[in-house]
């Protein structure tokens, strides 16, 4: 069983999300998404609108996703793909290079980006919808 590992916080989940997480499993078997706790997105400089307990439950629904395990440091990845088997690790472009350091341990691939659609932009968006 080829297993495949991505990480994100997922909120305010989108089309951009999906789009990632679809491809992400098409490359394996067994899809594992590490979830940014509350705290680490603290970490991250982003406030969640969804508790982590909600976006877990949104991306469990996911036929695409098969585990939902939290992120809790930025130094827990290679932890991660030891201890799971994790044969793929996964991120978007917009981390392209960040994590060649794990092509020690599993094959790394940085998928295109969704254009035109992020969770910033969805609070933007809505923001300003309730401004007219
Ligand atoms: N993504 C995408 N297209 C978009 C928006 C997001 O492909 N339009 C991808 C991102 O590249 C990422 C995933 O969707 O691979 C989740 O995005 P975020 O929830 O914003 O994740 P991020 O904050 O980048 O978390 O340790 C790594 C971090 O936890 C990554």
């Amino acid at each position: 069983m080829k297993k495949v590992i991505t990480y994100g916080t997922y909120d305010l989940l989108h089309v951009g999300h999906i789009n990632l997480l679809r491809r992400a499993r098409e490359l394996g078997d067994y899809l594992i998404v590490v979830l940014s706790s509350d705290e680490f997105n603290t970490l991250k400089h982003k406030t969640a609108y969804h508790s982590y307990e909600d976006r877990k439950t949104i991306l469990e629904a996911l036929r695409f996703v098969d585990e939902v395990i939290p992120e809790y440091t930025w130094e827990q990845k290679i932890a991660d793909v030891v201890d799971n088997q994790v044969d793929i690790f996964v991120m978007g472009d917009d981390w392209e290079g960040q994590f060649d350091f794990l092509k020690e341990y599993c094959e790394v691939v940085y998928l295109p980006r969704t254009e035109g659609i992020s969770t910033t932009k969805i609070k933007n968006d809505l923001n300003l919808a309730g401004k007219k």
